[in-house]
């Protein structure tokens, strides 16, 4: 709740006209409290999930990244000669790199991202890997809606990796897969999506044992302090990430320990004790649940491949 009108001071009114100054502000100032996860990662928060990536019980990343091993000479006939890859989200050239060395001369790559460092770092490693590829980044927030320069070349293949979709609400996902099917029509999407599974596997992979996960969560408070002149104290939240089974998804909150207050970008905000910021969800989907939400979003589902574990699944969806 807000309490009383403190006098700002000009770095602070600047940090009220960043988006993340005003998302948090506002986010704080509704219960219950919920931030987009889009917010972790700055430099920290990027450089703290690659970590993640590496941990023993985060198994997504390692598992499609050995499917896409396993299935990328049939994608690279799916998507055929000169293709163009249009990946949402720049994050882990690894993953893009498999599906470059394997597709018949790519003509294009147009990596989406709202972090425009991170965008130009790809982008400069990626054409002195790849002399003849042209490499195009878009600075944008493609959860906003996307605006794409027009097709030159073969088809266009959405690239979707790592169950990034699993941040969308149910709505905002078909939504996002609507807007998706329109720019990619004639062409396709890759889809890496994250299985339900045991409970127990879940809420292991979000709860590790060296804490890197609760490092992440707590940056963003981190990040608050740094950017926006915050005043958390990050001792004072506990990490909690917990399989909620009827939504299909890992929750993750930052909770207050104590009775505190805090405040951003020149406003104050208390929090109760066990009070929560909400700042993520991560949808899990079943191989038919994810092929149902894309039909009715316009695409033709075509194969899929999964690992022997049916841990994470990976689908080409015709546009
Ligand atoms: C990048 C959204 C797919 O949900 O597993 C990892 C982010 N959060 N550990 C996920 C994340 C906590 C990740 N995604």
């Amino acid at each position: 709740q807000r309490t009383g009108e403190a006098p700002v001071a000009p770095t602070l009114r600047r940090a009220a006209d960043t988006a993340f100054g005003r998302d948090l502000a506002g986010a704080l100032a509704h219960r219950p409290r919920t931030i987009s996860p889009k917010y972790f990662y700055d430099a920290t928060g990027s450089h703290l999930f690659d970590r993640i990536c590496e941990l023993p019980e985060y198994y997504p990343t390692r598992t499609e990244l050995r499917i896409l091993q396993q299935c990328v000479p049939e994608i690279a006939r799916l998507a055929g000669p000169r293709a163009e890859i249009v990946e949402f989200g720049a994050g882990s050239l690894r993953k893009v790199r498999l599906l470059l060395q394997a597709f018949e001369a790519p003509a294009r790559y147009l990596p989406i991202d709202i972090s425009g460092e991170h965008l130009a770092e790809a982008a400069v490693l990626l054409r002195a890997e790849f002399p003849k590829l042209d490499v195009q980044p878009v600075v944008a927030d493609y959860t906003q809606g996307l605006a794409l320069p027009a097709s030159t070349t073969g088809r266009r293949i959405g690239f979707f990796p790592g169950s990034t979709l699993g941040n969308f609400t149910p709505e905002e996902a078909l939504a996002f897969l609507q807007g998706a099917a329109e720019v990619l029509r004639g062409g396709a999407l890759l889809l890496g999506a994250d299985l339900v599974k045991d409970p127990g596997v879940l809420h292991a992979a979000y709860n590790d044992a060296q804490g890197v996960t609760a490092a992440f969560n707590l940056n963003l408070l981190a990040r608050a302090n740094r950017e926006l002149g915050a005043s958390f104290d990050l001792d004072q939240f506990a990490h909690y990430a917990f399989y909620n089974a009827p939504q299909q998804r890992i929750e993750m909150h930052l909770v207050s320990r104590v009775r505190q207050a805090a405040t951003v970008c020149g406003e104050r905000f208390e929090f109760d004790e066990g009070e929560s910021l909400h700042t993520e969800n991560s949808y899990k989907f079943t191989i038919d649940g994810l092929r149902e939400l894309a039909r009715r979003a316009g695409f033709r589902p075509g194969p899929v491949w999964t690992d022997p574990e049916r841990l994470f699944s990976v689908h080409w969806l015709h546009a």
